[in-house]
Parts: C-alpha cells; structure tokens; sequence
C-alpha cells in the first residue's frame, strides 16, 4: 500500500475505436497512458474502425465481448508496463454516449462472483441478451423516434423534457428497437447499462448506476428533475425503470473496487469506484472548460461543447446535465462525420500523411476562392443530411474539387458548421473567447488554424488530446474529495492551463463571417429535414 499523500487516480475511456487508461499523481500529473485498439488489437472481431456496419448501412453495432476482451487486455498491459495498482487510490471512466448493453437474467451474480484465475473474457462469455450493443453512430431507429416524440407532445415538448428532441442513437429509441424486434432477448434482459455504467459494473463487480450527465443522452431522463420521465419510459419499452436502475450524480462514490481486480492485479481493497460518464461530458472535465469558453473535440465524432447554468432546450442540439456541477448543464453538438471524412479526403487526395494533407491545404488560402463543401459520408446528425455536395464561388453545383481545394473544403466546412451550429445554440463569439481544441486531429496546427480564422478567436490546447481520460482520472480524484464539500474546480486547480495553439489571422472576420451566412444558406439545399 502506498504511504499517505502518495495516491494515483485513474481514469479509463471506452471510445468508438479504442479503449484507453490513464494514470495521475497526487499534483495532476500524467504517469501512465496506455490504449487497446480495437481493429489492430482484437482483429478477430472483424470490426472496420471500431464498428460493424449492418447490411441496412443504418444499423451500427460493436460486440459487447470486444469491449471486455479489450478491457482484459487494457489491463494486462498496464501489469506488463509494471504499474502499480495499489497506488490507485480511485478510478473512473467515461465511454462513447448512447450505446447500450443488455445484461442476461443472472449476470449481476457473475459479476459479483468474478474469480481471479480467469480472464474477464471467460467469465462474462455469456452473460449478454443482445451480444452486439447498438452504438452512436446508429441511425436505424426513425421510427422509434417519432413514436416518442408523438408520446411526449411533440419534439419541443420532448426536448423541454430530456434536453433534446429524438435522435435515433439516443438509446430510449435504440431500446425501443430492441424490444420490438428480439422481445424475447429484452424480456430476459435483468438490467441496460450505457457504456460508461457498463465499463463501471465491471470494475464494480456488481450493476452500477448511470449517472445524470450521460444519462441525459437518452431521451428518457428529465434533465431537470434528475430522474426518469415515467412518460418516455412507458413510450419506450416495458418495465424499462427497473432494467435502468436510479441515475445518481456524476461525482457519486459507488462503491469499492471488485476484489477480482484486488487479486488478479494487486489493486488496493480500499480503491474506490466514482461513477462513470459520456466521453464528451468527461472530456469538459479534462479541459476545465469555464463558462464562456467553447470546446471542440476533433474525434471519429466532432463535437461542440459549452458550460451553460439556464438550459434552454431547443430542435438544436442537446443539453445534458453538468458532470462536475449539480444544477449546470452543458450544451452539445454532434457532428457525425468527423475523422474519418477527413481521413478519407486525406486517402483520395493522394497524400500518404497529414503533411501531404497540409501541404495541399497551405497551397489554397482562407476561403478557398469561394470554394465550399459538404462531405457526409455517412447519415450527418447535425444537420440531417447525407452525401457529398459540392458549390463553387457562384454557388452552383460542381462534381469535382481540384485536391489542394477538396482539402481546404472539408476542414472549412467543418469548422463552418461548428461556428453556424453554435449561434444557433445562442453562442456568441465575443472578445475574449477561447476555443478549446482536443480529440486526434486538435495535435494538427494548420485544422487549428482554420477553426481560428472561422471562429475569429485563439485557439488553446491542453498537453493531451485525451482529454475524457483525463477528465476521468480528474473525476476520479474529485469524487473522494467531493464528499468533503470540495468543488471540481478546486481539486483541480493546480492542473496546467491550456495552452495557447494558434491566433486567427487579420482579416479572418471579414473572410469568414459571409462564409459562415453563406454556408447556412447552400445548407438547405442539402438538408433531408428542416
Ligand atoms: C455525442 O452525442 C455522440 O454521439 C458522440 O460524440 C459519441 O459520444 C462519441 F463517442
């Protein structure tokens, strides 16, 4: 056991294509960082970026023993690296938001009975009613969507409820798909985790509570009151409240770590689990976003995160309750095609590296001679619309880009509809506003650049581009010293500040501000739904 003052916290991120750990010290600093990816690392599931995509191209799912496998071997190499477990003093984790996982009649038992001479693997082999878990880049349930909405009164009414209106990956629809088309397999369901609580009842050995903040991407939870909607559960499947369990608050201690982990890797019996979380949620936590400020994660998803304390629920978006403040919120845009779309234009553009990809780009200049993009590769979310669509200066239809324009299309456009969807949330780019940059692509200065110039304001990176690990091992410290009275901001203060990355240009206001109201016109021509 390690001496007093001398304590480690960690913190594990479920993500779509990998699974990563993180260790910090007593003083915030990293000591440990290791990741399981899932395609390199487990190929015998056969999944393409972390996912399988079903022959309905809509419904997107990754088997639930992928994730466990993963969790077995995220761990082995920690012991392999020889970190000391018992230095861990708490842990937490977040996982990608939405996705679901149907635990079997009798699996709360096996959990509480894991013994250490077996793999994680071995023991939870069967103990899944659905084995592949629908994830967030599902968009099969459209029908379900509207059902709810219909039950609730309508979109808005459905927003003024749960933060947002139906979207088919949030998973009261994904639920309710599953009830409908394997009744059976839901009826011998005893309990549906998230992600996060399924990744946090492993460690736990026993069901762990959803908390507020990620169980307000579900369509089923009223944001306000923090407790189910009675009124979308019944809209959505039977008997759903009991197979959820009570959400409980993003900071709560649930419990100490399963004596599984104490045997097979030497964690200390006192270690302490604190609630898991949605990755977007924990990584504002690993950012410290304050009020004010606007983060961008640049991941397989891209999203647009900001503090807010008076939630307005609109079509727009989501609010979802504050992982580190009760009685916050935080409002979210998702953008489905994120790295990937930039992945593949950097592929077809011929350019083997990002350097090939920034080369082409610095060949173009900010506006791209009125050359503008719409890449959705697959279904967007924001806004819903699908296809690759391309305007020249004279905002007529064109089929090609050369591939130094094609370049600079995709990252402007991206940037373009993170600024659009912003103010349509009530955002306004001020004096004074960072842009906190994280996720994969945030290491990439010259994309940096560009959301710069588009939002007309610096912007700041923190020294990992993990923040929801990060976040997480944040969370985990905080949760111990929550239970004093402590505030998230002050377990955390001694952390580095961001950053500063990059500075808009001169002129990038009056370059980017008619782009921006230009954008949000061709928009409309590409839309599926207004
Ligand atoms: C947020 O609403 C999303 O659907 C995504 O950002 C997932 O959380 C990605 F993991």
């Amino acid at each position: 056991m390690a001496a007093g003052g001398d304590w480690w916290y960690l913190g594990v991120d479920l993500s779509t294509q990998q699974v990563k750990g993180m260790v910090i010290d007593d003083n915030l600093n990293v000591i440990h960082e290791t990741n399981v990816k899932f395609d390199d690392d487990l190929p015998e599931f056969g999944t393409q970026n972390g996912v399988q995509v079903q022959s309905d191209k809509l419904t997107i799912t990754t088997p639930v023993l992928l994730w466990v496998k993963a969790l077995d071997l995220l761990l082995e190499r920690m012991k392999a690296a020889n970190l000391d477990f018992s230095k861990l003093k708490s842990l937490s984790g977040s996982g990608q938001q939405h996705g679901s996982v149907y635990w079997k009649e009798g699996a709360n038992q096996t959990l509480k009975n894991m013994t250490a001479d077996r793999s994680l693997h071995q023991i939870l082999e069967s103990s899944f009613s659905v084995k592949d878990s629908p994830v967030w880049m599902d968009s099969s349930t459209t029908e379900e969507c509207r059902q709810l909405e219909k039950c609730a009164g309508g979109p808005q009414k459905l927003a003024d409820i749960t933060g947002s209106r139906a979207y088919e990956r949030f998973t009261g629809n994904q639920i309710a798909k599953i009830n409908k088309k394997y009744p059976e397999e839901y009826k011998k369901t005893e309990r549906i985790s998230l992600v996060s609580s399924f990744v946090a009842s492993i460690f736990l050995g026993n069901y762990a509570a959803i908390d507020y903040s990620d169980g307000s991407g579900m369509n089923l939870m009223d944001i306000r009151a923090h407790e189910w909607s009675q009124q979308c559960l019944n809209a959505c499947a039977p008997g759903l409240k009991e197979k959820l369990g009570d959400p409980l608050p993003s900071h709560s201690i649930l419990g100490s770590i399963s004596p599984y982990f104490v045997k097979r890797f030497g964690f200390s019996s006192e270690c302490k689990v604190i609630a898991f979380t949605g990755d977007n949620p924990a990584s504002l936590a690993g950012m410290r976003l304050q009020q004010g400020d606007i983060a961008v994660s640049l991941g397989t998803s891209d999203t647009v995160f900001l503090w807010i304390e008076d939630p307005r629920p609109t079509l727009q978006g989501h609010i979802f309750c504050n992982p580190v403040k009760s009685n916050a919120y935080m409002a979210l845009i998702c953008f489905k095609n994120g790295s990937l779309t930039r992945e593949r234009i950097r592929d077809e553009s011929g350019s083997v590296s990002w350097d090939g990809f920034t080369k082409a780009m610095k060949a173009t200049s900010p506006g791209n001679d009125g050359n503008l993009g719409f890449y959705f590769d697959v279904m967007e979310i924001t806004p819903s619309a699908i296809g690759v669509h391309r305007f020249n200066g004279q905002n007529c239809k064109v089929s090609e880009f050369s591939k130094e324009i094609e370049v600079r299309a995709v990252v402007e456009s991206q940037a373009l509809a993170k600024r659009a969807y912003a103010e349509k949330l009530g955002y306004k780019v001020l004096k004074g506003t960072r842009v906190l940059a994280t996720g994969g692509a945030s290491t990439n200065l010259d994309i940096l650049q560009v959301l710069a110039d588009v939002f007309n304001a610096p912007v700041y990176t923190i020294d990992t581009a993990n923040s929801a690990c990060l976040g997480c091992a944040y969370r985990a410290k905080h949760g111990l010293e929550a239970v004093l009275g402590q505030s998230f901001a002050n377990s955390v203060k001694m952390a580095a500040s961001p950053k500063l990355a990059v500075n808009p240009i001169c002129e990038a206001d009056k370059i980017y501000c008619p782009i921006v109201a230009r954008y949000q016109e061709l928009e409309k021509l590409v839309r599926n739904r207004s």
